[in-house]
């Protein structure tokens, strides 16, 4: 099966961690490397354009986004998370390739942290999980 990692470079102290979380769990989950693709993006507003780009070029069976967004004064913050989760179950939904929210929406840094592989787990590797799922349960229902 190949898996498409989609990971916004936007607090990527953060995003590194998932990434890792997520590419470690689909490798010991027995993916070959080279049947994983990681594509960076400048932000999590980003991510469901390069999804769609992907799930209609084909030959992909779960795309993996990866995200961190940290609320600020402004209300950016809520516009961000809004267009980035629907955009993202929108392309699924479209296309129908399996695409996985793995996006931190988060109050605070510490927030993140924890969810970036600390206390909460690592959010990289549910996303991962979810996506290995989806994609086996597409292969054999379809
Ligand atoms: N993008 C994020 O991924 N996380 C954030 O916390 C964030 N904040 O807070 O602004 C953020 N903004 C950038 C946005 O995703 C786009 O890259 C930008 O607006 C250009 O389209």
């Amino acid at each position: 099966m190949r898996f498409s990692i989609i990971v916004s470079r936007f607090n990527e102290y953060i995003t590194e961690k998932l990434l890792e979380g997520c590419e470690n769990t689909l490798l010991r989950s027995g993916v070959p490397s080279e049947q994983i693709e990681v594509c960076w993006v400048p932000g999590a507003f980003e991510i469901p354009t390069l999804a769609r780009r992907i799930a209609e070029r084909g030959n992909i069976d779960a795309i993996i986004c990866l995200g961190c967004v940290i609320r600020g004064s402004t209300t950016h913050f809520d516009h961000v998370c809004v267009e980035t989760a629907k955009g993202i179950s929108e392309v699924g939904r479209r296309t129908g390739v399996p695409t996985i929210f793995g996006v931190l929406t988060c109050d605070t840094l510490e927030q993140a942290i924890e969810r970036a592989g600390t206390k909460m787990g690592n959010a990289g590797r549910s996303a991962a999980l979810s996506g290995l799922e989806m994609a086996s349960l597409v292969k054999k229902i379809v």
